[in-house]
């Protein structure tokens, strides 16, 4: 089998970003096919960027380039970060449209294509990542390589209303189509893909999850990504581990934990999981100094505005709820806006009776599946997962949410402090299950195999 190429905009090479779900599924995987990652370097250079830099870690070799100043603002922060994301996560109002970052975009693009495409050989097989990469196929062609090139996506795929919100969606959706294998995280996302090049452009599906539009086939297909589920149930029992539960039992005494876990995000729906907090003590006061609600909530991305009026927003909320019913020894919601280490979060993860994965939209959400992995089969926790999550596709046996919905949610953050041993145990089993048999390299070999399947394209 050939060299696996990887292309993302942040590599694991950067420690600081590794709080990411990407950067750690792709470093599993590459590091376990042995490979070439190429990206960002994560530094800005003054003027133009110098060429490419290589360095190898653990056998995987990366290629990296700066960004100049103009690239960074104009297409991380720019079109990546401030168009893109928001609106795949269905927030267009949060979108700033701007026609000269998207030139930028592209532009970034094309040089990585030019980088990457010099060093392919025949038998090579191109997996490109995410949503700052939407152009790379067609990139990567134009450059003049003609073997395999997959794609994944992380983040959803909007549904064709709102896709069409995009003032450059036909150069977008024409561009992904230069790509082999388009990987998504569930089938809703898959489906918006295939409705939207249907309807727009009258692809026609032809089985398999094969389209046909603009004149050749692209495979649209689901591969939910999983964890390492394994050596997260190792971590939940590592000595960093049993440090984190003895801190935070110091704090516990006898209360029940709940417990989430985000990236600081607006998609994360972390206001709404506060309010639903709040109407949880108002209404149940019984659980008043029994229940602890824990959020760890790093910033990241922080220099778009919006992350900044978020964390004013949860402040100020966290303010009114331990203001309201806080005490001398009981404090209902603690909200630690900083990040911890794998091992760290698995030992919380294991002594939570409720894990809060709340989000309004996201792609997979890899928090839900670590949380099922660190729980113990004689006393497990209870997963609360949002509709909206793609993990929901897969986790049906968690307690599913509409994130919107305050009164319910508070409903459901009872109902699993109060489940009863036997249901808990019952639900649990069959998410492991799952996590389990549908873990990262099933994940890996899954889209692998549709993308050498290529070869000889
Ligand atoms: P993210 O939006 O980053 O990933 P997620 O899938 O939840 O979201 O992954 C987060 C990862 O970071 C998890 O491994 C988690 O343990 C870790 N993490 C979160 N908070 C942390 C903290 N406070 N300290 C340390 N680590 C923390 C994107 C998409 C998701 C998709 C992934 C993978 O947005 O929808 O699941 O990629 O494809």
């Amino acid at each position: 089998m050939g060299r696996l190429i990887a292309i993302s905009n942040r590599t694991a090479t950067q420690s600081a970003n590794r709080a990411g779900g990407l950067a750690v599924a792709v470093w599993e995987s590459l590091k376990s096919t042995g490979g070439v990652w190429a990206g960002w370097s994560g530094e800005i250079s003054p003027g133009e960027p110098d060429g490419p830099r290589t360095l190898s870690d653990e056998g995987v070799e990366f290629l990296l380039t700066d960004l100049s100043q103009d690239e960074h603002d104009a297409y991380y922060l720019g079109y990546a970060n401030s168009v893109l994301w928001p609106v795949f996560h269905y927030r267009v109002d949060l979108a700033t449209f701007d026609a000269e970052a998207f030139k930028v975009y592209a532009a970034v693009n094309q040089r990585i294509a030019a980088m990457v495409a010099g060093r392919l050989v025949p038998g090579d097989s191109v997996w490109v990542h995410d949503y700052h990469f939407l152009l790379m196929g067609d990139s990567l062609r134009r450059a003049g390589w003609t073997g395999p090139i997959g794609f994944f996506l992380h983040i959803p795929f909007p549904s064709p209303e709102i896709f069409r919100a995009l003032p450059e969606h036909p150069w977008i959706a024409r561009a992904m189509c230069a790509f082999n294998v388009i990987g998504f995280q569930s089938e809703q996302d898959r489906s918006n893909f295939t409705r939207y090049l249907v309807e727009e452009f009258h692809g026609e599906e032809r089985g398999e999850g094969e389209i046909a539009v603009f004149g050749t086939t692209v495979k649209a297909k689901a591969y939910p990504i999983g964890i390492d589920a394994e050596g997260f149930r190792e971590a939940s029992n590592s000595e960093l581990a049993q440090q984190a539960e003895a801190r935070i039992g110091r704090f516990l005494g006898n209360r029940l934990l709940v417990i989430g876990v985000d990236r600081m995000d607006y998609s994360k729906g972390l206001p709404q999981r506060f309010e639903a907090v709040g109407e949880l003590f108002d209404v149940h006061r019984e659980l008043h100094g029994n229940v602890s609600v824990t959020q760890i909530a790093p910033p990241s991305r922080s220099k778009v505005d919006e992350y900044k009026e978020l964390r004013v927003e949860l402040d100020r909320l966290a303010g009114r709820i331990n203001g309201d019913y806080g005490d001398l020894d009981w404090i209902p919601l603690r909200y630690l806006a900083r990040s911890y280490q794998r091992e760290e979060l698995a030992g919380l993860f294991k002594i939570a009776r409720v894990g809060l994965v709340t989000p309004l939209r996201d792609g997979m959400n890899l928090v839900a599946k670590e949380f099922v992995m660190a729980q113990e089969e004689d006393d497990p926790g209870v997963l609360i997962l949002s509709e909206f999550a793609g993990a929901a596709e897969q986790l049906t046996a968690a307690l599913i949410v509409n994130p919107h919905d305050r009164a319910k949610l508070a409903e459901t953050i009872h109902l699993a402090l109060t489940m009863s041993l036997d249901e808990r145990q019952h639900r649990w089993r069959s998410l492991r299950d799952i996590v389990v048999s549908q873990d990262i390299n099933w994940w890996r070999n899954r889209f692998l195999k549709d993308l050498h399947g290529l070869q000889s394209v």
